[in-house]
């Protein structure tokens, strides 16, 4: 037997007797449906932030036609977000070992030499590059996201975002390409009869088979230590690999989970007393300043909604009980007819301190500017004195320690 020559660019380089149209076929098969769902999820989530009502949610300058958006996101079902970035999430994490998989089946392909046979090898590569790049940086930067709690912060997203396009673009490309193929192989080819692409494969150790099943076994691995975030309780313990997996921060009304802390965000206790906090809401009829007492004098109601972080962690229904942002919009000139709000926090510096909300979701009667959770006080952690909250939105629009909210059309 020849011996294996050391540069990954001779094709004697590649010896596993595995790699083969059937074993790539199946990958593939399973990123095609994969993968799509993962772009849609996405596009929801995106289209979930209202990005419109920029500049405040979406900051990415010149965003042009990519920043596009279709309809309102709605208030209904409640629990609309809270599934979409579950799945999201979930599933991007499970399909990590498949992505691998699928790339290490192929890597002999991105080695082949001439680099470009002609022009139109040329463009399949460089989409290839397209592919295999986009691929690596979303899951990287998705993956980053989760469990790094946002490590480059504000810049996550837009990289995230215009980087699916770039990757679902090469993406669609490629499966318009290979699919017809791929489902052909997997018609007419048995696992056994597929020819190895390595021209001089070493003895098999396991089948083709039983290296899917391991692939497999990864993800379900990833799936069971990961999907419990999106749960309460007993479900929540199994989520080992999810930072916000474990148990509930502590017991009672506030102990569900928490993203930033009143400590982390610098809230000073000092400005969310009874005698200094004040809530300013200004829109056309004029400017109003509440405290927290002037607040209980007006009409309270209870809606039972959960958190749901773009990380995909989530609570299930928690009962919070406050004004109704459409009852504040009426105090300052809108009756009836409620527009959007401009939130802003106590907080001044950091991610998440501002957001926009649209009519439609100042309009729901579910949406609270919530002073009570679970029964008693907002705990601080959880946004005391006030916060916003909203059926069916991203954790991320649901600012704590409000200070002031602005209607009118943004
Ligand atoms: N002022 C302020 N509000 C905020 C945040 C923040 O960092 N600062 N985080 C947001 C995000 S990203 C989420 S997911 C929810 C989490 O709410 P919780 O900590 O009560 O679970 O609060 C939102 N409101
Ligand atoms: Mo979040």
């Amino acid at each position: 037997m020849a011996r294996s020559p050391l540069s990954p660019f001779s094709p004697g380089f590649w010896r596993s007797p595995l790699r083969g149209t059937w074993f790539t076929s199946v990958l593939g098969v399973v990123l095609l449906g994969g993968i799509t769902l993962l772009f849609v999820t996405g596009l929801l989530s995106y289209a979930a932030y209202n990005p419109d009502l920029s500049p405040v949610n979406d900051k990415t300058p010149d965003k042009g036609i990519l920043g596009f958006y279709l309809f309102s996101w709605p208030t209904d079902p409640h629990w609309l977000y809270r599934l979409n970035q579950g799945v999201h999430v979930t599933l991007g994490i499970t399909l990590i070992p498949v992505l691998l998989a699928k790339l290490w089946s192929v890597a002999p392909k991105l080695f082949t030499l001439p680099p470009a046979r002609s022009l139109t090898h040329a463009l399949e590569r460089i989409s290839l590059l397209l592919l295999v790049g986009g691929a690596l940086f979303e899951f990287v930067t998705g993956v980053l996201n989760v469990q790094l709690d946002y490590l480059f912060p504000g810049s996550f997203y837009p990289l995230h975002f215009y980087g699916a396009w770039v990757f679902f673009t090469a993406f669609v490309a490629h499966a318009a390409l290979k699919t017809p193929l791929a489902l052909r192989n997997l018609r007419r080819l048995r696992e056994e009869r597929t020819e190895p692409v390595a021209p001089e494969p070493a003895a098999p150790t396991v089948s083709r088979r039983g290296a899917l099943w391991f692939v497999g076994g990864g993800s379900l691995l990833l799936f069971l230590t990961t999907a419990g975030q999106s749960f309460d309780g007993v479900l929540r313990r199994t989520a080992l690999l999810a930072p916000h997996g474990g148990a509930e921060p502590g017991s009672g009304p506030g102990g569900f989970q928490i993203n930033k802390t009143a400590a982390y965000a610098g809230i000073d206790p000092a400005e969310t007393s009874e005698e200094a906090w004040r809530l300013v809401v200004t829109g056309r009829g004029g400017t109003v300043r509440l405290s927290r007492a002037d607040l209980l004098r007006l009409p309270l109601h209870s809606a039972a909604l959960p958190i749901a972080c773009v990380e995909g962690w989530s609570t299930s229904d928690q009962w919070w009980r406050g004004v109704r942002l459409r009852d504040l919009a009426a105090l300052v000139g809108y009756e009836g007819d409620p527009p959007d709000v401009f939130v802003e926090s106590l907080q001044r510096r950091g991610a998440f301190r501002r957001a926009a909300l649209r009519a439609n979701q100042v309009a729901d009667p579910r949406s609270l500017l919530a002073l009570f959770v679970n029964g008693e006080d907002l705990t601080p952690d959880h946004g005391h004195p006030a916060r916003i909250i909203v059926p069916a939105a991203p954790g991320v629009l649901t600012t704590k320690w409000v200070a002031r909210l602005t209607f009118g059309d943004l």
